[in-house]
């Protein structure tokens, strides 16, 4: 076996071992052997700067090594493509490979510093086209760390291509001519042996549609997989893989899937990366842009996951790669090619939509994502839309355009590497005279309804419709002019974006202003005495140790943390631990897409909402999953007579996105209902209940509890957070099936208290809806108002209690405030 002389010369006694091992090819062991020595030997990172940061790290150990390994492939001239080239165990593939392994390390002695640390090159796969994929390694001894970045794509690129310019000067008419060549930087998990067996797998796609699943799939793989799936399919096809589930650790580093639009793990040829679960809503499905695709699974952690249960089947090349086309009815629909699959890469077409003359074109994106790696969206150099001469790419919640005539050309390109789901659009023609009848034309060239003109909220996306407006008596006059409900002032948020609605708010700019609104001079704060009456100034000192305010953390051992917010934020702060104790909760097990817009919330969005259903009225109330065995709700839930109270009329449904589909929800019956003897059905004071159920709950990635925050917690004003809910209390009209969702922002209390003329109590806290145009109704009663924390998890601030009327934007919710009621939950429920 000629890989034995890669080993001459400088290497150590641990490649020696290799080399002897290698002496007696075409075993099993053989694959098997160098696996388990790659993992041994081999630590690397696809990203130089790692590479060079850990031999710099490491370089005190004489052994150790930084290792780099490149992929790609090469076309081949002058040779005749033969079937059996497909087959790792043929001889023909043997003698082939192992020629083009020997060209392969003579192509890098153009570079003495490659040719240096050049360990070795292997063939693993052909297709037609004649083309091999290879992949090329290089050990750096820790004593050489400096010149780790030496190691790039460019330089390797740049050995080869003179490699071969070299070599097809002498060339002889009977060799094998190498021409297109490419190298990128890759994982070395995914450089794999063509004999390699362990999880290794060759696939065929035809027409029917079958199935593969990760190892071990459901119960999940072996940590440290190094798993590889080969797709091919016949000429003229591509290949499309839908994963009906998936479910990675969320952890790229370390656990990931990669595909790729080639036999070699490529990053010029990479589809995707992903990992994480995927809720149903988001599935994952590929497709290559020719017939062969490479799929790796890497898995590190020791924790492991399901993995993923897949189908792949072909689709013709003319059918994926179709697209564009001339658009001429007055309205339609189009999407990316195989939209909501990723489309495919390396593919072009144009839409031509035609109107009628006289009218334009109104164009509006539901979604839009083309994403990649390293791509600035103001620039947009690989996939992109263009219209009108500007090119499009990234993630947008909402983009629309109009044409200037009444004809609109959209390009779409993809490139070689990296895809995504591409866009949905939806297009008008409109009547440039009257663009939009009976509503606001915006200046963003979209229609609003006539009453979000004036209100406060930028429903058009550029102001255009909160330019020239008269303020009404609830709302606040900016300096520059624009109107802004007055809840939103004083709450640390600029909404008038000039500052003039946070500039009345107490203190001058040199005073440190206490939580309860005194201003002191900036010196209090932190000088380990308390100045302000509540001693707000020492509240968020980490050595102001001793001091106990109302603001501190009190520790199981009754010693206090000045920390804000110091419960499950995942840094111990308590020498006994006990604040990052009980903290299972407030964590949505499915990696959500960022970009769900809209009003329905996605399954799993909101696992902690429950729904209350009251004998045969369905549901009526909302409450929260606090414990397996404990819900939180308002306590006017069931103070409408005797029989709301009694537990056996109720039942709850935890895990449910849609009130018509209950079976994936857990139902439960109620042991228990705690109300507060403290509630005041007149002012709502202490709206609070509990419900104990009779089964617990089965978390699952559908139904988790929220953390409750400890009573010191700080949700300041101007913070954003959620709402939930199928709506009971709508003004008017029917329930909503699918569960809703709306952002609010907390208002700050004096302001509120004097909108609701004093009838705020210190159990009760306000806040109001963030966007504009939202005429649902999205609160539940007894639901709960969710804040997400930097720390990483969800705490419930409040539960929804009153408001007046639905979401009227310029109307307050009330919630009930669950610091202040943190102890009654402990002492009631021992949550
Ligand atoms: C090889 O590369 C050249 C230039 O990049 C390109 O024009 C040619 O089409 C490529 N040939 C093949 C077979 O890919
Ligand atoms: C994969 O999913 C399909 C469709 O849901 C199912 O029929 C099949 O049993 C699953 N495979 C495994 C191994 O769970
Ligand atoms: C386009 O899609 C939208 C939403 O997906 C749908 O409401 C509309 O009816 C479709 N229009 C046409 C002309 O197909
Ligand atoms: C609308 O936008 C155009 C340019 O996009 C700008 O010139 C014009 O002033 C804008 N009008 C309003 C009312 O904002
Ligand atoms: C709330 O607003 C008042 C003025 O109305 C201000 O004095 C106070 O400091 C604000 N509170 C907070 C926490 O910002
Ligand atoms: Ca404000």
């Amino acid at each position: 076996m000629d890989a034995a002389r890669y080993y001459n010369g400088n290497r150590d006694e641990r490649l020696d071992f290799i080399t002897n091992k290698e002496k007696k090819p075409s075993s099993r062991k053989y694959g098997i052997i160098i696996g388990v020595l790659v993992a041994v030997l081999i630590i690397a990172a696809v990203i130089g700067i790692l590479v060079w940061f850990f031999a710099f790290k490491e370089k005190d150990k004489p052994s150790s090594r930084s290792t780099r390994v490149f992929s790609g492939h090469m076309k081949l001239a002058q040779v005749k493509y033969d079937e059996k080239l497909e087959d790792t165990s043929s001889q023909e593939f043997q003698d082939f490979a192992e020629k083009l392994q020997e060209k392969l390390k003579t192509l890098y002695q153009t570079d003495p510093l490659l040719a240096k640390y050049y360990t070795k090159s292997v063939v693993t796969a052909f297709s037609e086209g004649v083309m091999a994929y290879y992949w090329s390694q290089f050990d750096i001894p820790a004593t050489d760390y400096e010149i780790v970045p030496e190691f790039s794509e460019e330089r390797i690129l740049d050995a080869l291509e003179s490699g071969i310019e070299q070599q097809s000067r002498a060339i002889q008419l009977s060799d094998v001519k190498i021409t297109n060549i490419t190298a990128s930087a890759t994982d070395w998990r995914m450089a794999r042996m063509p004999t390699a067996e362990e999880c290794f797998y060759r696939l065929e796609a035809e027409d029917v549609e079958k199935m593969f699943q990760s190892p071990g799939y459901p119960s999940g793989n072996d940590p440290n997989s190094r798993c590889q799936w080969q797709i091919r399919a016949s000429e003229e096809n591509t290949i499309t893989v839908n994963f009906l589930d998936f479910n990675i650790k969320d952890d790229c580093a370390n656990d990931f899937v990669s595909i790729f639009d080639s036999l070699s793990p490529d990053y010029s040829q990479a589809i995707t990366k992903q990992c994480g679960q995927r809720p149903p809503s988001n599935p994952l499905a590929v497709v290559s842009s020719g017939n062969i695709m490479l799929i790796n699974l890497i898995t590190d952690s020791s924790v492991q996951k399901p993995g993923f249960n897949a189908t792949y089947k072909i689709i013709p090349q003319t059918e994926a790669k179709t697209c564009g086309g001339i658009l001429s009815e007055s309205e339609g629909n189009f999407t990316s090619p195989l939209h909501p699959k990723f489309y495919p890469p390396a593919v072009d077409c144009t839409w031509t939509i035609k109107v009628p003359d006289g009218s334009k074109v109104r164009l509006k994106f539901n979604m839009f994502r083309m994403k990649e790696p390293g791509v600035d969206v103001n620039i947009c150099h690989k996939d992109y839309l263009e219209i009108m001469g500007k090119k499009y790419c990234g993630e947008m919640s909402s983009l629309s355009l109009t044409s200037d005539t009444n004809i609109l050309e959209v390009k779409f390109h993809s490139d070689e590497s990296y895809t995504d789901k591409g866009f949905n659009a939806e297009y008008t023609a409109y009547d440039p005279n009257n663009p939009c009848p009976k509503q606001f034309f915006c200046n963003t060239s979209i229609c609003i309804s006539n009453a979000l003109k004036c209100d406060g909220w930028n429903d058009c996306g550029d102001m255009s419709d909160e330019t020239d407006c008269k303020c009404d008596k609830h709302q606040f006059r900016c300096a520059n002019g624009l109107c802004k409900p007055d809840l939103w002032v004083c709450d640390t948020v600029d909404d008038c974006g000039d500052r003039s609605d946070e500039a009345q708010c107490g203190c001058e700019a040199n005073q440190w202003r206490c939580a309860n609104g005194d201003c002191l001079p900036q010196d209090v704060i932190c000088n380990g005495k308390k100045d302000c009456e509540d001693g707000s100034d020492e509240s968020s000192c980490e050595n102001a140790r001793g001091v106990c305010t109302i603001f501190s953390f009190k520790c199981a051992n009754q010693m206090c943390v000045n920390k804000v917010n110091a419960e499950c934020d995942r840094v111990m702060d308590c020498s006994d631990n006990s604040d990052e104790e009980h903290c299972d909760c407030g964590i949505r097990p499915y990696k959500l897409n960022r970009i769900v817009g809209g009003q329905d919330a996605e399954l799993g969005e909101w696992p902690w909402q429950v729904s209350l259903h009251f004998k045969t009225q369905g549901h009526v109330c909302g409450a929260s999953i606090i414990s397996n065995k404990w819900l939180l709700s308002a306590s006017h839930c069931f103070k409408y007579n005797a029989e709301y109270e009694d537990p056996a009329n109720w039942i709850t449904y935890s895990g449910l996105q849609n009130q018509l589909t209950f079976n994936t929800a857990q139902r439960r019956r109620v042991k228990r209902i705690i109300t507060h003897t403290g509630y005041n059905d007149i002012t709502y004071d202490y709206d609070i209940a509990l419900m104990e159920l009779m089964e617990p709950l089965e978390f699952s990635k559908t139904v988790q509890p929220i953390c409750l925050p400890a009573s010191t917690h700080i949700f300041p004003p101007g913070m954003s957070c959620w709402v939930t809910g199928w709506g009971t209390v709508r003004e008017q009209g029917l329930l909503a099936k699918t569960l809703q969702k709306a952002s609010v922002k907390m208002i700050n209390d004096t302001v509120c208290q004097k909108y609701l003329s004093n009838s705020l109590t210190t159990r009760m806290l306000c806040s109001g809806y963030l966007s504009g145009g939202i005429d649902a109704c999205q609160g539940d009663s007894g639901g709960p108002l969710s804040c997400f924390e930097e720390s990483g998890k969800w705490f419930q601030a409040g539960i929804v209690s009153w408001g007046e009327g639905c979401a009227r934007q310029n109307k307050p919710g009330v919630y009930t405030r669950v610091t202040s009621l943190r102890d009654w939950i402990k002492t009631y429920s021992g949550v």
